[in-house]
């Protein structure tokens, strides 16, 4: 038997599904980190349904029983999309055999998959639905995810062996419920990124080899903060706005779309620079983004693609967690930006 002639459109269709049986072949995935990807991106589907029905899904608003919002672990309100999304990817992500644990940005503690099920080798940690300020009034949002090894001879693990350095990481990815739903992706070889074909409910690839500009005119920030920023934050932005006649020499832009999957997505297709720093507010905390499943993955992602990620004084891959919800200043994107931000804390540090 002889197959029929491809026709040229779908040759150029590349799924998710056909992107990693390729990078499997390739050995860059093993089966069952390509059962994860595909079990986690299968969830995010869902929970770009969920978001896209908006107040017609009734979910809109906090979670809780009337008597106010109900808090998680980190003593923000959680809001029912929050809610939603946490059980969406928890229950994708229980019984396929590729996981020995699971953390969320809406759960005190990591969680072992239920003896009922087998265990794998793999622990996903996931922000089931960042830029939650976002959810009622429809501004883009997203998922962040990722993905450890389950550490040699460890079965039953707890939040200690969670805490490896992003360094470690095999996958990272993250998804936006904007004007279409992307998911953008690194197995450690580039970053891709997949938009959804609603008709066919699949995710196409429609960005090979994703690279940031080295340089930029654009930073994110949120401004507001201005007064509580430490001193270098301070230099650094108030020398970016000085513009052509300050000490930068060129005029910059400021977008602040208050969704970090937002801010990076941006980044990733024209430039930039995206900072959370320390500022007295958040100081005691450590910073306002989470290191395991904000910062660590989108810094993978971005260095995949060619940018860079600090915390002001530390390559942000580097930094050895201490905690499972362990907060850091960020600093990522084009990386000539990133490390002129670095160079102010040093000079800064070095009096
Ligand atoms: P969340 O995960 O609870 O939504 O918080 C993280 C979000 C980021 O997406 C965003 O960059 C930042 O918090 C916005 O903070 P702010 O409201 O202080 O501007
Ligand atoms: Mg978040």
């Amino acid at each position: 038997m002889t197959f029929p002639p491809l026709c040229h459109s779908a040759v150029k269709t590349i799924s998710l599904t056909r992107f990693l049986i390729e990078e499997q072949r390739a050995a860059r995935v093993n089966p069952e980190l390509r059962l994860l990807i595909e079990v986690v991106a299968r969830a995010c589907k869902s929970i770009s349904v969920a978001v896209g029905k908006g107040a017609l899904g009734g979910v809109l608003g906090d979670a809780g029983t009337g008597n106010g919002a109900s808090i998680n672990v980190q003593g923000e309100a959680q809001k029912k999309l929050d809610v939603i999304s946490n059980e969406i990817l928890m229950d994708a992500n229980a019984w396929g055999g590729h996981l020995a644990g699971l953390a969320s940005e809406e759960m005190d503690h990591s969680q072992r998959i239920p003896d009922a099920y087998p265990r794998g080798n793999y622990l996903l940690l996931f922000d089931p639905l960042d830029g939650s300020s976002n959810i009622d009034v429809n501004v883009s949002v997203g998922t962040i995810f990722s993905v450890l090894r389950c550490p040699e001879g460890v079965t039953e693990p707890d939040d200690e062996h969670f805490l490896q350095p992003g360094t470690t990481q095999v996958a990272a990815g993250y998804t936006v419920y904007g004007p279409s739903t992307l998911l953008v992706l690194t197995v450690g070889h580039g970053t891709h990124a997949f938009t959804l074909d609603r008709e066919i409910g699949s995710f196409v690839l429609t960005s090979r080899d994703m690279q940031i500009p080295p340089d930029t005119k654009e930073f994110a920030i949120n401004a507001s903060n201005q007064r509580h920023w430490e001193a270098p934050v301070q230099q650094y932005v108030a020398d970016m706005l000085a513009g052509k006649e300050g000490p930068r020499g060129k005029d910059f832009n400021m977008r602040w779309v208050a969704s970090m999957v937002a801010d990076v997505h941006r980044i990733m297709t024209r430039g930039g620079i995206f900072t959370y720093p320390l500022d007295a507010k958040c100081a005691a905390k450590g910073g306002k983004l989470r290191l395991m499943y904000e910062a660590n993955p989108m810094a993978f992602l971005v260095e995949q693609a060619g940018g860079a990620a600090s915390t002001g004084r530390q390559r942000m891959l580097e930094v050895q967690p201490t905690a499972l919800h362990q907060r850091v200043p960020v600093f990522l994107g084009s990386r000539n930006e990133v490390a002129e931000a670095v160079r102010y804390h040093t000079d800064y540090d070095a009096g």
